[in-house]
């Protein structure tokens, strides 16, 4: 009887001085647990005679509820003042902080304001344009009228109960920026293009293209070379002023002969599959080359679609896959991994 008195005033001293719910817990585990104090005289009291047994036992119950209530009310208390300091905002200061969450730019985005920055120290303006278009823009302005079979290249996301489209590339924006601005002009447009198709590790239903276009008194397709070849090398070594000074690798591209209906001649730039060093991989469907643009010169038929004179101009233009020049940047031989959403893909850039 004396020993439960005694632990009655040691635990009411211990439970005043608790000053969070954890060492509280510790209080408890240490009278009321599977082996605490007062779980241990419950346990032998059958051993004692009866009288000193219903005696005993009924102290201990009662030390076991009293101790059980003052952890309790001091618990609710410590609960209470933690409320009340998020309504009136005093903090704690000492309680260790939590380390935030630091987001950062897709891949894509990054990839985009690399172009973006090469382009422009090229002397290139930055343009943008709808993604929900016309056919006029889309098409008819590029010199593909309605029933013009190479329409069926560009599988067309038309919107429900309307004549607009989603633009299945940002050749649109070309002619948005030639009929408000005179040649010459030098521009890039970057953004979202949509196709109706099947996807595969090298295509996606929505994936991002960047526009080129160059326009002036005489500019040839040597121009387009040159500065492509000096894009593909800027962008793909570790730094600008590395492959200014030579100290890049040299990126192998190709140019194939192809056909668009806004530019003549038209050309496929193609590059060596960085992902398999050229060996042949899921990528690029095991050929060793990534198709990474559509270029050509101007049409003349565009210059007139927007009131220019084809006399008077000359220039190329080029459409890019932004995801391609990623998967390459990056050696990532899926391009639906860039919209997966998947963190552990994400983290890595
Ligand atoms: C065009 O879209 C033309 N507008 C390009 C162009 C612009 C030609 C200006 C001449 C003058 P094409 O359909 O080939 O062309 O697409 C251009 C590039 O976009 C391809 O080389 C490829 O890198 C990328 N691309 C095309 N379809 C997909 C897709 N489904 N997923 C990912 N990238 C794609």
């Amino acid at each position: 009887m004396a020993s439960l008195k005694s632990l009655k005033k040691q635990a009411q001293e211990e439970i005043t001085k608790t000053r969070d719910l954890k060492e509280l817990d510790t209080i408890f585990k240490k009278y009321l647990g599977k082996r605490g104090k007062i779980t241990q005289i419950l346990s032998k009291i059958k051993n004692l005679r009866k009288e000193k047994r219903v005696k005993v036992g009924k102290e201990a119950n009662l030390l076991k509820n009293f101790i059980k209530q003052k952890i309790e009310t001091r618990a609710k208390k410590m609960r209470d003042i933690s409320a009340s300091a998020e309504e009136t905002g005093v903090i704690d200061i000492t309680i260790p902080g939590k380390r935030p969450l630091f987001g950062h730019l897709h891949p894509l985005t990054q990839v985009q304001k690399k172009v973006e920055e090469i382009f422009q120290s090229l002397g290139f303006s930055v343009v943008e344009g709808p993604e929900i278009e016309t056919e006029w823009y889309n098409f008819d302005a590029l010199n593909i009228p309605k029933d013009h079979p190479a329409r069926d290249a560009w599988n067309t996301l038309w919107l429900k109960d309307s004549e607009l489209l989603l633009r299945t590339q940002t050749s649109p924006v070309q002619i948005r920026y030639m009929e408000k601005n005179n040649p010459p002009l030098r521009i890039i447009a970057p953004g979202r293009t949509f196709r109706h198709e099947a996807t595969d590790a090298s295509h996606e239903v929505n994936f991002y293209q960047v526009e080129g276009l160059m326009i002036d008194k005489k500019v040839s397709a040597a121009n387009f070379r040159a500065i492509i070849q000096e894009f593909f090398q800027r962008f793909f070594s570790e730094s600008a002023e590395a492959s200014r000074e030579g100290g890049g690798k040299q990126i192998k591209i190709r140019i194939r002969p192809s056909y668009f209906p806004f530019t003549e001649p038209s050309f496929e730039v193609d590059m060596s599959c960085l992902n398999c060093q050229g060996k042949g991989c899921s990528a690029c469907s095991q050929t060793g080359w990534m198709e990474m643009m559509g270029a050509g010169m101007v049409h003349p038929n565009v210059y007139k679609a927007v009131g220019l004179n084809p006399k008077n101009w000359q220039g190329f233009a080029f459409g890019m896959g932004l995801d391609r020049l990623a998967m390459m940047k990056y050696k990532i031989n899926d391009i639906r991994l860039f919209y997966s959403g998947d963190l552990r893909f994400l983290q890595q850039f």
